[in-house]
């Protein structure tokens, strides 16, 4: 950003670096800082937005600060060419008093430390270091601020600026009249603080000096102006970067990982969607066609479930206020069960607050230290990790590859095993082969598990899941209320046995206050229209059959029985460019990376829903095609 006024005089300039969701709120900061700064308002203010490469990014850890206190200009003086003289600069006094001639510049001097050489191309400007910040997560807790923290700022670009080829220090005196601290910084003593480097009124600048070879000048420059650095270990303040408060430290870790995410394109936050996630939604205000979401028959906002939701909602209220096995059970949630074992032909089912926790506790309650468990390399996130929390051995077979499975299993005949794989697989949307796991498991004693998350209303003639296509059951059936059943909750179906055996053993069940009503009626009444309307799982079907057949005319190899319609497409980069081109077109579309999918198998996730139209979907596949090529 640049500032000036009426008759174009610089007024103030600034600069942030920022991830693309911060870049509006990155340039409200900027602009409220130029419309009140001290020395007028601003007639024009320039903003230049500029895409930076990640790959690119330096990350530098900020110099450590030290202070001098000092009681007027002549002794701040005297500091700063002691500082001077540590650097080894021949004649220190006169190096430091040449501050004087970068008065007014805007940039500032190059100077050879030793021959007293003034190396900028264009000495009435100087050289400006650019492209620069603070590592931070938001503009909140950027150097940038609204109010300049000249702090902050400063070591920043002392950081950058003494990293760059042949600068060995820094002088710097504000130019702002009542702001007398100024700095000499250096890469061996750090940033040193002179509390007092001139007296008020004065004006301000700075030099850089230079050792070496005169002709090596424009690498130098090239690094000040151009190479993106990010200063990492930033203190808030000259207080709490001294060593006393050493309580800042325990942040950077988390500080490195998230930087570390950013730089291998893996970092994330969360989407601000504006409206329900129906198949069009607002999008920072835009309408988006939705292929992302896993309310695959729309039924989350459909009439009926709405407003069953709402009555059952004003007569048992919106919270359950305990446990099941205290005092949070209602009628609704002994109805739904009953619905949900018809449904999936079990004996009994047991509702958890969700799909995941559904998993973690069946599988924990059931395995521990002396069981096997032969799991999908594909199986989701609360698979792995409810096979984690039992402590019991955890044997991971190949995709889906029952021969793999079956050479695993055979060495532990006799254990005690459970058998475990997600029915429709969460990112690549293909089905297990579910007789064969129930054969084998059944030829060895073990359990048999499925989760059915992805399959449940999507999958079988009447949505019951891939039980329905293979007419086969496993001995325990996941599932959740929380995808094509438009609400919130996971299950487990089974018999009598395994479902009493839960209440009194699955930990998240046990310690986890009870769904509200609303939630559970949700669930009932988009239940009960599945059950009715099984036309709707056609329809999606019929959908997931259109669109397939338009990528493929578009040269696309796509295929899926599910809703689910995975386009692999490699790097990360690739799939996030993709994805956010398609978004600039109109089009939601989620990109899948690495640690859902394996490193360099990164891919475009599309999701269908029954009520997305055939024009919908035709555009859909025309701007894949577009943003892929
Ligand atoms: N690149 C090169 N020179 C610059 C840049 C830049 N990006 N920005 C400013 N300058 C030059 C320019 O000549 C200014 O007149 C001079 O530096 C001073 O800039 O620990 O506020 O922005 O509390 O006024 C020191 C903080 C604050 C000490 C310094 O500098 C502390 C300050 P100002
Ligand atoms: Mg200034």
């Amino acid at each position: 950003m640049r500032a000036a006024d009426k008759g174009g005089k610089h007024l103030c300039g600034a600069e942030c670096i920022a991830a693309e969701e911060h870049i509006i709120p990155g340039c409200e900061v900027m602009i409220r800082r130029a419309a009140r700064h001290s020395r007028g308002a601003a007639g024009e203010i320039r903003i230049k937005i500029e895409r930076l490469d990640d790959e690119r990014i330096e990350y530098i850890k900020a110099l450590p600060v030290t202070t001098r206190e000092t009681q007027s200009a002549r002794e701040g003086r005297a500091v700063a060419i002691d500082i001077l003289e540590k650097l080894n600069v021949p004649d220190a006094a006169a190096v430091f008093d040449r501050i004087r001639e970068t008065f007014g510049m805007r940039g500032a001097m190059l100077l050879n430390a030793d021959t007293g050489e003034r190396l900028e191309p264009d000495p009435a400007r100087g050289v400006r270091v650019t492209r620069m910040d603070a590592e931070d997560f938001a503009p909140a807790s950027s150097a940038l601020k609204e109010e300049k923290n000249h702090f902050r700022e400063a070591l920043v670009l002392a950081t950058k600026a003494v990293h760059a080829p042949h600068i060995i220090g820094e002088i710097c005196v504000s130019d702002d009249p009542d702001y007398v601290t100024g700095y000499v910084a250096s890469k061996e003593l750090g940033y040193i603080r002179i509390t007092r480097l001139k007296e008020s009124g004065e004006g301000g600048g700075r030099i850089f000096l230079y050792r070496g070879d005169g002709s090596e000048a424009p690498a130098c420059i090239r690094y000040l102006q151009s190479r993106p650095v990010l200063v990492t270990n930033m203190p808030d303040s000259p207080q709490s970067a001294s060593p006393q408060d050493a309580l800042q430290k325990k942040w950077d870790g988390m500080r490195r990982a998230l930087a570390e995410l950013r730089k291998n394109h893996l970092y994330r936050s969360i989407p601000p969607i504006e409206s329900a996630a129906a198949p069009h939604i607002r999008y920072q205000g835009r309408d988006l066609v939705l292929l992302a979401s896993n309310d695959y028959l729309d039924l989350a906002g459909e009439p009926r479930v709405k407003a069953w939701a709402a009555e059952m909602g004003t007569l048992y209220g919106v919270g359950s206020g305990g446990s099941r096995l205290t005092t949070g059970s209602s009628p609704l949630h002994g109805q739904l069960e009953k619905m949900l074992a018809a449904f999936k032909g079990t004996e009994a089912a047991l509702l958890f607050n969700t799909g995941y926790m559904a998993n973690l506790g069946t599988i924990s309650a059931l395995c521990s230290k002396d069981w096997v468990i032969f799991s999908d390399e594909k199986n989701h996130a609360s698979i792995i990790d409810g096979c984690r929390l039992s402590g019991a051995k955890i044997i991971v077979y190949k995709h889906n590859d029952m021969d793999d499975l079956e050479d695993k299993v055979w060495p532990y005949e006799g254990r005690k095993g459970l058998i475990v794989s997600d029915s429709v697989f969460s990112m690549d949307g293909d089905i297990v082969n579910l007789p064969r796991l129930c054969s084998i498991a059944e030829a060895r004693g073990m359990y048999s598990m499925i989760d059915e998350a992805h399959a449940t209303g999507v999958v079988g003639k009447t949505g019951r899941g891939v039980t329905e296509y293979y007419g086969v059951k496993p001995d325990i059936i996941i599932g959740t209320c929380s995808k094509a059943l438009g609400s919130e909750g996971g299950f487990v179906c089974g018999n009598k046995l395994l479902i009493d055996f839960l209440v009194n053993r699955a930990r998240s069940f046990i310690f986890s206050t009870a769904l509200p009503a609303n939630v559970v009626a949700a669930a009932i009444k988009a239940l009960e229209i599945l059950m009715n309307e099984p036309e709707r799982v056609e329809r999606l079907r019929e959908n997931v059959r259109f669109f397939c057949g338009l990528l493929r005319d578009e040269g696309i190899a796509a295929a899926s029985e599910t809703a689910i319609i995975p386009i692999v497409l490699g790097c990360e980069e690739k799939a996030l460019a993709v994805s956010r081109r398609l978004l600039d077109e109109g089009f939601y579309i989620s990109a899948i990376r690495y640690p859902t999918v394996p490193k360099g198998k990164a891919m475009l996730r599309v999701v269908l829903m029954s009520s997305h139209t055939k024009e919908d979907l035709a555009a859909t596949a025309k701007a894949i095609a577009a943003a892929i090529a």
